[in-house]
């Protein structure tokens, strides 16, 4: 009994990453925190899959999916909710491919302020729209795409008393820099590679901006090479044009017309890094063999950086150490995971023990 007490206070508490990083994000001491103690996500090393690359590379993935609503969203959404509470805001809107509304909705709620989310009507996984709707989320369904759905909200947030949250809004980035803070914090350094998917670009924007920081302050050496993926049917930033009707399985990068291209370009040549294109059939090789090689199941469009990471992996320095962030859960897209995984799913089996048996293959 007294050996447990004492373990339990000593065990370090998390208050959430805006008092973690507090010194280096936007708030003063009268700022009210909306949190849900997000951040502080696992590295996880991937070993079989590093095995693939070899020439002693180390991979691991940083885990996003494990944050409150199952996305980094939530790292954005923290700051940019609690800088709309600051202001008096009353209400919140976004676009959404899904994972914004479901961070947008919960933060939104729990600061007592109604959330308008704008979803493209049938291209939302699951779970993401159950989350909206169970968190009280105003969900509004347009007959477009995100790219649509995103200039409807702009416009709306300069004409009605609605704060935009998507990632144009700068708390967004600031809150999101945070996971390159954590990255250092456990590495003792910036890896050598960033790969990381790509959608409308503020999540490698914020993750410059929180290497670049860091760096600033003596707390990193490195900079790393940010190496962003689109999906091949949705990537604007490898064919230099907008993609009027973007195309791919992982949905939530299902984006044509990036909000923050100029930032990507412009961290792009600043980190010496890279955009590459990978296909749905790369992004579900690689979905599949996180969950059945590493145990780490992320949502397809996550998938996209360890997809992309194996397609340049000829690239890759001898001896570095490569983080891909798995933006989110996999368990938000229950439908591509159950349409995918089907290999060894057998149906109708007698409840007998020689029945089952016989459907192991004993
Ligand atoms: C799992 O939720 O744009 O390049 O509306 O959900 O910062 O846009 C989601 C984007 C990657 C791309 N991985 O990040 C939205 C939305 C997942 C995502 C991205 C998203 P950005």
């Amino acid at each position: 009994m007294t050996l447990i007490a004492t373990a339990n206070s000593n065990r370090q508490t998390w208050s959430g990453l805006i008092e973690a990083y507090r010194p280096y994000l936007p708030v003063t001491e009268t700022t009210p925190v909306i949190t849900l103690l997000e951040g502080n996500t696992p590295l996880i090393p991937i070993p079989t899959i590093a095995q693939q690359v070899g020439r002693q590379v180390r991979v691991l993935v940083k885990y996003d999916g494990l944050n409150p609503t199952g996305s980094f969203k939530d790292r954005g959404m923290t700051m940019a909710i609690s800088k709309a509470k600051e202001a008096g805001a009353q209400a919140v809107i976004c676009a959404s491919t899904g994972n914004t509304s479901a961070a947008a909705a919960a933060y939104a709620r729990r600061a007592r302020m109604r959330a308008f989310v704008l979803i493209p009507d049938g291209y939302v996984a699951l779970g993401k729209l159950a989350q909206a709707l169970m968190y009280g989320a105003e969900v509004l369904a347009i007959k477009g795409n995100f790219d649509q759905a995103l200039t409807i909200v702009r416009e709306m947030a300069e004409s009605y008393p609605v704060t935009l949250v998507n990632s144009v809004n700068p708390y967004r980035l600031e809150g999101q820099k945070t996971a390159a803070f954590e990255l250092v914090d456990v590495l003792g350094d910036a890896p050598d590679w960033l790969c990381i998917p790509v959608g409308n670009a503020g999540n490698i924007t914020a993750y410059w901006m929180g290497f670049c920081q860091y760096h600033s302050v003596g707390l990193c050496e490195r900079l790393p090479r940010l190496m962003g993926f689109q999906a091949a049917g949705a990537a604007p930033l490898i064919t230099g044009q907008p993609v009027a009707h973007p195309e791919t399985l992982a949905t939530a990068i299902r984006i044509g017309n990036p909000a923050n291209w100029q930032r990507a370009i412009a961290v792009q040549s600043a980190s010496l890094g890279e955009f590459n294109a990978v296909t749905d059939a790369e992004i579900l090789a690689a979905y599949k063999l996180l969950a059945s090689e590493e145990g780490i199941f992320c949502e397809p469009a996550s998938a996209a950086s360890v997809a992309g990471m194996l397609k340049v992996k000829e690239q890759i320095p001898t001896g570095a150490t490569v983080v891909c962030v798995l933006t989110g859960n996999g368990l938000k897209d229950p439908d591509t995971a159950i349409q995918h995984g089907q290999h060894s799913f057998k149906q109708g089996i007698e409840p007998e023990i020689a029945a089952v048996a016989k459907a192991m293959g004993f």
